[in-house]
C-alpha cells in the first residue's frame, strides 16, 4: 500500500490530535522538557528520574543524549561517554551504572545484589549490573553528531572516533557470545535486557520459570515506595527477575555459562531490529571518520537475513519473538512485532504487513472522543492491561523507535499520528514514564528524562521540513 493509499487521518473521526497544531503549540512543553533533563542531570550524565532510578541506566542515557543535543551537544557527548566508561571487556554495555553518589539502598536490586566484580570481566571499581540493554548507543551517537552545532563539528567529530571502536565492541559481543545457534540473531538472557521487562511477549517463556522456595534472601520492593503496585511488574514476575538475576551472578557473568545454562534464552525482533539499525549508523559513522563501513553493512545484512528467516511467521503476517529454550514462537501480539520497520531494507509487502496490524483495531482502536497511540499489548487481548508497565501501557520510547521506522518506509501520515499522540499526552499528563492508552493519564515516575528528551526529538525534528529529514 502507498503513502496515498494509507487511511485517512483519523482524527477527524475520533478525536486523535491533529499533527500540525499539536507541533505549533509545543513550546511551552519543550521548555519544561529541558528542565526536567537539566534537574536530573548529575554532572557526568543524567537519571531517568530522581526518586525511583537514581543510577546511569544504559539505553536511557542513549536516548537522554538524542534529546539533549538538540540544546546542548556538550552533555549529550559526555552522557554517552560517562556509559562507556563501564563498559566490560567483553564489550558488553551493562545495563545500570551503579552511581556511589546516590542515596544509599535507593534502587533495589542495588549493587550489592548484582556483584559485578564476581565477573573478571567488569570495570574495576565501578559497580554495575551484569546484563545489558539493546544497542541503541551507535544510532544515537549519530544523531548526537547530527544535532551539533556547526562551532562544534570537529570537536563532535573527534568524540565521535574516540566511541567508535567501543560502540564496534558492544555490537560484537552481541553478534558472538549472545548468538548459541549461529543464526545471526542475539539472544536475551533476561527480560530486563529487552527493557520491556514484563511484556507478554515473552510470557510463555518467563512465566514458567518456578522460583524454588528459598532460592531467594528476603526483599523488599523499593519500587513500590515511589510508584503504585497495580502500575509496576506484579510480585510473581519480580521474583523470577530476581532470581534470574542469581543464576547469572552464580555463574559470575559467564556469558558461555549463562546461555548454556539459563531457562530464559529468547530471541526479540525488537531487540535484533535496534542491532541492525545501530550497524547502519556504525557504518555512516565509518565513512565520516574515515574507517571502512563495509563490516557494518554486511552485518546489518546478515541480521536483516536472520529476522526475516527465522522471525517471520509468513502465516500469521508477522514477526514473532522466539523461545529458544522451547524452540517456538512466542504468538502474543505485543510492539515488539514492529521493531523490524527499522530495517530500512525490509521488503514492502512486510512493511505493508505491519502498518496494517499497526492500524488495526489492536493498536489503533478508533473509539469516540481522544485515543491515543501506541498502546504496548493489543488492546484487544484478554489481558491487555492498561496501567502496568509493559502489558499495555504507551511508552515514549516505543513510540520515537515506530516513528522513526515509519518515516525510513514513507508512512507519514502513521508517522504524525504517533506525534501528535505523544505531543498530546505530555500535555494532559507531563513527563510521566508510561500512560494509559485509553484516557491518556501518567503512570510510573514522573519527571522522567527520555519521555523529555524524546519528546524534544519528536517535536523538533518533525518540524523540520520532510526533505531534510534523513533516510537510513
Ligand atoms: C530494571 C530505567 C529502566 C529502563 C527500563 C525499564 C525499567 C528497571 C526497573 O527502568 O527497568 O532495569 O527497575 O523496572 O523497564 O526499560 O531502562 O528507566
Amino acid at each position: 500500500m502507498s503513502q496515498h493509499q494509507q487511511s485517512p487521518h483519523p482524527s477527524s473521526r475520533s478525536g486523535c490530535a491533529e499533527f500540525a497544531p499539536a507541533l505549533r503549540t509545543a513550546d511551552a512543553l519543550l521548555v519544561t522538557a529541558r528542565e526536567v533533563l537539566d534537574a536530573n542531570w548529575t554532572g557526568l550524565y543524567t537519571r531517568p528520574s530522581q526518586a525511583l532510578y537514581p543510577h546511569q541506566w544504559s539505553w536511557d542515557s542513549a536516548f537522554i543524549a538524542v534529546g539533549r543535543s538538540w540544546h546542548d551537544a556538550e552533555r549529550a557527548r559526555q552522557e554517552l561517554e560517562t556509559l562507556f566508561e563501564a563498559q566490560w571487556e567483553t564489550g558488553m554495555v551493562p545495563s545500570i551504572v551503579f552511581d556511589p553518589a546516590a542515596p544509599p539502598n535507593a534502587y533495589f536490586p542495588g549493587p550489592d545484589v548484582w556483584q559485578s566484580e564476581r565477573s573478571p570481566a567488569a570495570p574495576r571499581g565501578r559497580p554495575t549490573s551484569g546484563i545489558t540493554q539493546p544497542p541503541i548507543h551507535a544510532r544515537a551517537a549519530l544523531e548526537v553528531h547530527r544535532h551539533a552545532p556547526p562551532n562544534q563539528g570537529a570537536a563532535s567529530l573527534a568524540w565521535l572516533e574516540r566511541l567508535y571502536p567501543r560502540l564496534v565492541a558492544q555490537q560484537r559481543y552481541l553478534a558472538t557470545a549472545r548468538d548459541p545457534r549461529g543464526t545471526g540473531l542475539a539472544a536475551i538472557v533476561h527480560p530486563w535486557e529487552s527493557w520491556l521487562d514484563d511484556s507478554p511477549a515473552w510470557d510463555r517463556d518467563f512465566g514458567r520459570i518456578n522460583v524454588p522456595p528459598g532460592a531467594l534472601a528476603p526483599y523488599r520492593r523499593l519500587d513500590l515506595d515511589h510508584v503504585a503496585a497495580a502500575d509496576r511488574p506484579t510480585d510473581a514476575d519480580y521474583a523470577r527477575f530476581l532470581y534470574l538475576l542469581t543464576l547469572e551472578r552464580d555463574a559470575d557473568y559467564d556469558d558461555a555459562r549463562v546461555v548454556a545454562t539459563s531457562p530464559f534464552l529468547t530471541v526479540d525482533p525488537l531487540f535484533n531490529a535496534i542491532r541492525l539499525w545501530s550497524e547502519h549508523a556504525l557504518a555512516e559513522i565509518a565513512g565520516l571518520i574515515g574507517a571502512n563501513p563495509a563490516a557494518h553493512r554486511a552485518a546489518a545484512r546478515r541480521i536483516h537475513e536472520a529476522l526475516i528467516g527465522e522471525l517471520w511467521v509468513p502465516e500469521r503476517q508477522c514477526f514473532c519473538a522466539w523461545d529458544l529454550a522451547r524452540g517456538q514462537p512466542e504468538p502474543e501480539q505485543t510492539i515488539v512485532q514492529f521493531g523490524p520497520l527499522l530495517d530500512p531494507d525490509l521488503p514492502p509487502a512486510i512493511v505493508a504487513a505491519l502498518c496494517r496490524e499497526l492500524e488495526s483495531s489492536s493498536f489503533h482502536p478508533r473509539r469516540e472522543g481522544l485515543h491515543y497511540l501506541v498502546p504496548t499489548y493489543d488492546e484487544q487481548a484478554a489481558d491487555f492491561d492498561p496501567d502496568r508497565y509493559w502489558r499495555g501501557p504507551i511508552w515514549l520510547n516505543t513510540n520515537w523507535l515506530l516513528w522513526h521506522g515509519l518515516r525510513q518506509h514513507g508512512r507519514h501520515v502513521l508517522a504524525e499520528e504517533i506525534v501528535a499522540s505523544s505531543v498530546e499526552l505530555v500535555r494532559r499528563s507531563g513527563f510521566r514514564e508510561y500512560f494509559d492508552p485509553l484516557d491518556g493519564s501518567g503512570r510510573g515516575s514522573d519527571r522522567f528524562s527520555w519521555s523529555a528528551a524524546l519528546f524534544t526529538d519528536m517535536v523538533l525534528a518533525s518540524r523540520r521540513p520532510r526533505n531534510l529529514a534523513k533516510k537510513g
